[in-house]
């Protein structure tokens, strides 16, 4: 019989990208989405699998509904990824990122250890529960957390309330620490999107400039396509752990701004950037970069993008789609 999977956050970047993986690997996969007034299956239709998912309506803050989804189809794996995960929305919307990503990880452990309890359970963990803390210049599997955001708070609840229904209830629960992973079905508030969306805008004369915050800090970014192999390897391992998932390598927001114009061929790109504050946080992760080397060695797990190719994926994508809109306006 084949495996099934739970993907909770299936309509956002992640989601897509691992259904198709799991599609492919014979798995039936269940996406779970939130009551919508109109449900947009962009992100799914951009990967072409919209047919192949059965959908079950849930809400992380709604814990009956989880149970619900649980009882009825005792899922092989689960994979966590949904969340309120714009970090500069965190602080307007602290209340609820907590709700979603914090206690919504709870009540979903909770549904499972009490319906479904040898069903393998992945968080989606991130790089911003380090925050400002670093080993070296790197964050590793055993950096401390220094968390600078609600969301980054958020998460770090719910990483060890996941290493504690492992070290408690002897669940397969794993954290998969992933650092920024982008796409060309990335959010568009995200910076690389964002930046890859003006520059394309900018070189069709769409737009005349891109408005941005802080320049200077630095990220490690993947593509996200490469990351999803890293989740499901997590939970195909004897046993449950956390791991890293990075490149190693990082880059300033300046450098994806240069990098993005030079894709389109513009060098004088300072001419159409404006630094506005509103884009500023109150309070910053300056610097991001992973090891990875538990993932590499456990999991087999290596990217497979460099940055330039990430960057050139992400500006032509968005130039296409443009084009096409451009064209359909007569
Ligand atoms: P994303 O594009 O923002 O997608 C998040 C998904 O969560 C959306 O489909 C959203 O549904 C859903 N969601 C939000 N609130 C919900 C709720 N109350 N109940 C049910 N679903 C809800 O995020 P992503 O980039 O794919 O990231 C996936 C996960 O990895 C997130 O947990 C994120 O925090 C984490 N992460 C991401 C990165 C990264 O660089 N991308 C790095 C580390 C960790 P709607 O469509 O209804 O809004
Ligand atoms: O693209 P960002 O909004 O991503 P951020 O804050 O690093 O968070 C993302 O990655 C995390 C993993 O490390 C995930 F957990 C999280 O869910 C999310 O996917 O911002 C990246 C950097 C920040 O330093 C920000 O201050 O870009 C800087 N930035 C500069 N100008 C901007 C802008 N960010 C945004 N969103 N918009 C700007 O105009």
């Amino acid at each position: 019989m084949s495996k099934s999977a739970l993907v909770t956050g299936i309509m956002g970047q992640d989601g897509p990208y691992l259904a198709k993986l799991l599609l492919e690997k014979g798995y039936k996969v269940y996406g779970m989405i939130r009551r919508h007034s109109t449900p947009d299956y962009s992100n799914i239709e951009y990967l072409g699998i919209h047919n192949e998912i059965e959908y079950v309506e849930g809400d992380m803050t709604d814990e009956a509904s989880l149970i619900s989804i649980i009882k009825n189809i005792y899922p092989n794996e689960v994979y966590n990824l949904a969340a309120q995960s714009f970090v500069g929305n965190s602080w307007d919307q602290a209340k609820v990122t907590t709700e979603i990503n914090a206690l919504g990880v709870l009540s979903l452990l909770t549904a499972l250890k009490f319906f479904s309890p040898s069903t393998r359970f992945y968080q989606a963990s991130t790089s911003e529960m380090y925050g400002l803390s670093h080993t070296d210049g790197f964050q590793g599997e055993d950096t401390p957390f220094h968390p600078r955001s609600p969301y980054g708070i958020s998460k770090v609840y719910a990483y060890w309330m996941t290493v504690n229904f492992r070290e408690s209830y002897n669940m397969y629960a794993s954290n998969g620490i992933l650092f920024n992973h982008e796409s060309p079905i990335r959010g568009i508030q995200f910076v690389t999107r964002k930046i890859a969306d003006g520059v394309a805008r900018i070189k069709l004369g769409m737009a005349k400039e891109l408005r941005l915050g802080n320049l200077e800090s630095k990220r490690d970014w993947g593509f996200a396509g490469d990351y999803v192999e890293a989740m499901y390897a997590m939970l195909q391992q004897e046993k449950p752990d956390d791991y890293i998932v990075a490149t190693g390598q990082t880059h300033s927001v300046r450098e994806f701004v240069i990098e993005a114009f030079k894709t389109v061929g513009i060098t004088d790109w300072e001419k159409y950037v404006k630094i506005d504050p509103r884009f500023k946080r109150p309070a910053e992760v300056p610097a991001l970069r992973g090891r990875a080397d538990k993932a590499h060695t456990v999991l087999k797990w290596k990217p497979k993008t460099s940055f330039i190719s990430l960057v050139s994926i992400m500006v032509e994508a968005d130039l296409k789609r443009l084009k096409n809109i451009q064209k359909s306006n007569g």
